[in-house]
């Protein structure tokens, strides 16, 4: 097993239903990351220790997720240089979702949270591995790989409903 390059963390295991999307992703790319529970709120030292040693353990991004009033992402990113992507997740606590888009999209001036769409994690993976891309060719003909396949999969619809007609598509 390869180092862990990406940490991906959550305020509880009931986020994992929506996390493990960057990790399914992560994977599929052969990204080494590691995922745990971190919450701010019910285990403050926990995330202390786990954003501050982050780098020095080896991790270049923190993929981090958390509903209602979340303020994991921040918090984490207020304690380490590391990139932190901010996944707002709407859950059992959480009014309508707004509540933890705001809470991780509104962060202060100097301490920025990369945030993606709610319950967004699979972007978060992307974006991970797009940014450790930069310095890793084989990683970025993979994503390259995955966007062509996007691309062909439009087409085949485009020429799907364009060959049989809309009503016969489903
Ligand atoms: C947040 O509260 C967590 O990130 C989770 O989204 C939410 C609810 O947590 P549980 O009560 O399900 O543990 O801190």
């Amino acid at each position: 097993m390869s180092k862990a390059v990406v940490g991906i963390i959550m305020g509880s295991q009931s986020d994992l239903k929506v996390m493990k999307e960057a990790a399914e992703f992560l994977e599929e790319l052969k990204v080494p990351f590691e995922l745990t529970v971190v919450s701010a709120h019910r285990t403050p030292q926990r995330m202390v220790d786990y954003a501050s040693s982050a780098r020095s353990r080896g991790l270049k991004v923190i993929v981090a997720g958390a509903g209602g009033a979340a303020h994991l992402p921040g918090m984490v990113a207020s304690l380490t240089s590391l990139p932190v992507i901010g996944v707002p997740i709407k859950s059992s606590n959480s009014i309508d979702g707004w509540d933890s888009v705001l809470s991780i999209l509104q962060m202060p001036a100097g301490v920025p949270v990369a945030t993606v769409a709610l319950n967004g994690a699979k972007n978060a993976g992307i974006l991970a591995a797009q940014m450790l891309a930069n310095h890793d060719k084989t990683l970025a003909k993979r994503l390259d790989a995955f966007k062509a396949n996007l691309k062909k999969k439009v087409e085949e619809s485009f020429e799907a409903i364009e060959r049989k007609g809309w009503k016969n598509v489903s």
